[in-house]
């Protein structure tokens, strides 16, 4: 959520930029995304300052290097937790979160229920590309029946997971889909997702062209496509019959979006309503249990 503390500033995408350069592999997707985030953030006039990039550990959460913002790489799929951590702190900074489909559905995957149903107002940008990049090539939880690599030399037989009808059955309040061959797209969906206020999810299909030999950029580019022209994105069982559809991996957008309170303004209508200050301190309460 753009918080009505945060500056407004004038950047270009390229004063975005940190000094750190990217070691992707040539045509991984991921740098496609990155580049989608420098222009989100710069249309949005967002205060590098006030911004918090949070990543767990894979190719994917490696991008709070290369932006010049606050940036914290934590732990393989603790990102989530850190992250909500950040913004109870201090809930007027941008907190977005990074990584891949392992990270986040893996080894992550327990927390994504709970923020998304804290509504916590983070914006959680997960590169989808169906298999473990960073660690060389093993199935991930997106990857698909038969595909074969160095540990499953049989072909993956674990069903793939669906991201988008698990984050809307999860209670996520902004659930999109975007692909890094659609950069104009996905920068109007990151921008979406940030300006959201609540729990965002943005699945972005993002290929690995060293270790996923099936979802590659000319899949994904011949398959993807936008969601119906007469969607909208209201209700969330209109959103999870398409993500339960035979088409849910292709079809981007928006799907659902709705305004209900985040975490942090039902912990301040809790203080209100006590006859507290809603401006709630965190070193005031880690105060009060100094020894
Ligand atoms: C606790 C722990 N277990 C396992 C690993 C090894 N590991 C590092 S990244 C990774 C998976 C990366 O896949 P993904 O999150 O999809 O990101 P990608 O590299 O594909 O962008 C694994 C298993 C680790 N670093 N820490
Ligand atoms: S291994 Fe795959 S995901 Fe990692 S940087 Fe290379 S192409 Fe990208």
């Amino acid at each position: 959520m753009k918080s009505a503390a945060m500056n407004k500033v004038e950047l270009s995408p390229k004063e975005y930029k940190s000094e750190v350069t990217p070691v992707w592999c040539p045509g991984c997707g991921d740098y496609s995304v990155l580049n989608s985030t420098y222009i989100a953030l710069s249309q949005l006039g967002l205060d590098p300052e006030q911004i918090v990039f949070v990543s767990g550990i894979g190719c994917s959460s490696r991008l709070p290097y290369f932006v010049d913002a606050y940036g914290m790489h934590t732990l393989h799929g603790r990102a989530l937790p850190v992250a909500a951590g950040v913004k109870l702190a201090n809930p007027d900074l941008e907190v977005i979160v990074t990584g891949g489909d392992g990270d986040g559905f893996s080894i992550g995957g327990g927390h994504v229920p709970h923020v998304a149903r804290k509504n916590m107002d983070l914006s959680y940008i997960m590169m989808d590309n169906s298999v473990y990049g960073l660690t060389k090539s093993q199935a991930s939880p997106t990857s698909e029946l038969g595909f074969k690599t160095k540990t499953t030399p049989h072909g993956n037989f674990d069903n793939p997971i669906n991201p988008i009808a698990l984050a809307i059955t999860y209670g996520a309040t902004f659930v999109a889909q975007a692909s890094f061959g659609k950069p104009k797209d996905t920068t109007e969906i990151i921008k979406a997702a940030i300006e959201h206020e609540g729990f965002s999810f943005v699945n972005i299909m993002s290929p690995c062209p060293s270790f996923n030999y099936l979802n590659t950029a000319a899949y994904y580019n011949k398959r993807v496509k936008p969601l119906p022209e007469d969607y909208t994105p209201d209700s969330r069982s209109k959103a999870l019959e398409i993500a339960m559809g035979p088409e849910a991996r292709d079809y981007m957008g928006i799907y659902f979006q709705e305004r209900t309170p985040t975490y942090v303004e039902r912990i301040q209508d809790i203080i209100k309503a006590q006859g507290g200050s809603p401006d709630y301190d965190i070193q005031k309460i880690a105060d009060r249990f100094k020894v």
